[in-house]
């Protein structure tokens, strides 16, 4: 018999998610349930991205999100399906969405937890056929139960996230995760409407020679940055960048590299998103053994004061991501000493 027949049914992410609260005698069932409400959204946006060009969903949906980027008309049906779903789970009370502006309320106010989410990352690949994805942060509230929950709810440091992931819709869509016992990954298998065990326990390599940065902003990049840069260059690493980062750091995760999106001229803070990008990710890099900082502090001990608030994120395989920071550390040197020198010329 074919040795593949021979093997057990694979592990479903339902099931998966069931033993795993079995290991924690007095566990609810309810952050297993939330887990699962998200995967049964990601399988209707899957769903919905799959069909797109058939059904007139791609192109801009003609207004802006609260970030003053167009929003797709993909982003709006994905953010009503995740908010509908988080919604009918009942176990989230109030939700921050790239998407809206303020936060956004359940009506479930006996939920525990608070979800921040980028219902969908990378859109302006939506009308090309690049990968994209969802990324989700899920924290415990704060705040007594039985009411609203409040925006200190929802400004919480990274550390205290208690489970985070990602749904890619690639040339085949996985949901990986986190809840701090180690990352494992999920791949979808459309025709069983399931997501089975794929990639458990993922690590990522310590070092790779991928780095990931939109070399295009290199003129407005710090004298750092782009000493880096020629760094990975007379080291003949690769240059890699989808411009979509649940695909750019997927591919990091699994093959070692670093991503880097730095602060520019124009987003002096770097583009990314602190609650619902940075701090996600960095969760999931560091239960894989990897580093996220923002080119010297750790994203998650960054604290959050505003729900769209934007930082520099520097994320992978940790030996890179140290290696950035030496770079970014040297310029600093050298700029305290040229400050040092010209105060003393003035003395
Ligand atoms: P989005 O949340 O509006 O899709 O923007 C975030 C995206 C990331 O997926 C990607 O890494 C980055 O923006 C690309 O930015 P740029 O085009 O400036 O390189
Ligand atoms: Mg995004």
């Amino acid at each position: 018999m074919n040795d593949k027949l021979a093997l057990p049914v694979g592990t479903t992410l339902d099931r998966f998610i069931m033993r795993k609260q079995e290991d924690f005698p007095f566990a609810t069932g309810e952050l297993s349930q939330l887990l699962r409400d998200i995967a049964l959204a990601g399988k209707i946006v899957n769903r919905e991205i799959n069909r797109a060009g058939l059904l007139n969903v791609t192109g801009a949906h003609g207004q802006q999100n609260v970030q003053g980027e167009e929003q797709q008309k993909l982003d709006v049906i994905a953010n009503i399906r995740f908010i509908r779903a988080l919604r009918n789970g009942g176990e989230v009370c109030t939700i921050i969405s790239e998407e809206e502006d303020g936060i956004i309320q359940t009506g479930n106010t006996k939920g525990k937890y608070v979800v921040a989410i980028d219902p969908l990352d990378g859109s302006s690949n939506i009308d090309v056929n690049v990968s994209i994805g969802t990324i989700f942060s899920i924290y415990r509230r704060i705040s007594e139960v039985g009411q609203d929950g409040t925006e200190e709810d929802c400004l919480q440091l990274g550390t205290r996230q208690v489970a985070a992931g990602y749904i890619i819709y690639g040339s085949s869509t996985m949901m990986v995760y986190t809840t701090g016992c180690g990352v494992n990954g999920f791949t979808y298998e459309p025709s069983l409407g399931e997501f089975f065990l794929s990639h458990p326990d993922i690590r990522t390599p310590k070092t790779g020679a991928i780095y990931s940065i939109n070399e295009g902003n290199l003129n407005s990049f710090s004298d750092g940055i782009k000493n880096y840069l020629r760094y990975c260059q007379d080291n003949n690493y690769s240059a890699r960048y989808i411009g979509s980062l649940v695909a750019d750091f997927h591919r990091n995760l699994l093959k070692g590299g670093v991503y880097l999106y730095p602060a520019t001229k124009k987003s002096p803070n770097g583009k990314l998103r602190l609650m619902y990008e940075c701090n996600t990710l960095a969760f999931i890099i560091e239960q894989a053994g990897g580093k996220a900082t923002d080119g010297n502090r750790r994203i998650m001990e960054l604290t959050p004061k505003e729900l769209h608030q934007r930082c520099p994120l520097v994320i992978g395989s940790p030996d890179m991501v140290d290696k950035v920071e030496e770079f970014l550390r040297a310029e600093d040197l050298a700029a305290e000493s040229i400050v040092k020198a010209a105060n003393d010329v003035l003395q």
